[in-house]
């Protein structure tokens, strides 16, 4: 059974996100897969035909991926794993993994996630 969430598992290395509100359950969410650790659900203003979002259920200090501790690796690895299976599953004809990190990066959302993007061809650069 998936592990339930508990809004005192924020930390303090930053402020509460809707990412919280969707973990809670306080917010809906189109969930396309959960497991203990991971939560994947449909981005809310998406920028392709897919366009899902992996996080990890507890943020612990991952407000963004430039704070991952050498302890999470394993974590990081699993959310990895989790996009391409999302991505594989909904865009076999090839897809984008996305982590927008801190200002320059575009961060909006200051709790760890994958984009997974596709459904169309992608351009490269990005933006
Ligand atoms: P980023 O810029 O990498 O921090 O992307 C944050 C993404 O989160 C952005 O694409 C919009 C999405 N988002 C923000 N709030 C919500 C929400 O309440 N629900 C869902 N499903 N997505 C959200």
């Amino acid at each position: 059974a998936a592990a339930a969430y508990k809004s005192s598992d924020a930390d303090g290395a930053g402020p509460a996100t809707a990412f919280d509100n969707i973990l809670s359950g306080k917010w809906p969410s189109d969930k396309v897969y959960e497991d203990d650790t991971a939560l994947a659900f449909r981005d809310i203003n998406p920028q392709a035909p897919v366009h899902v979002l992996v996080i990890p259920k507890i943020r612990d200090g991952l407000t963004k991926l430039s704070c991952a501790r050498e302890d999470q690796e394993a974590l990081l690895g699993h959310l990895v794993y989790v996009a391409q299976s999302v991505g594989k599953k909904e865009c076999p004809e090839g897809f984008r993994l996305v982590i927008n990190d801190g200002e320059h990066g575009a961060q909006s959302v200051y709790h760890l996630h994958i984009h997974v993007l596709g459904g169309r061809q992608l351009g490269w650069p990005p933006g």
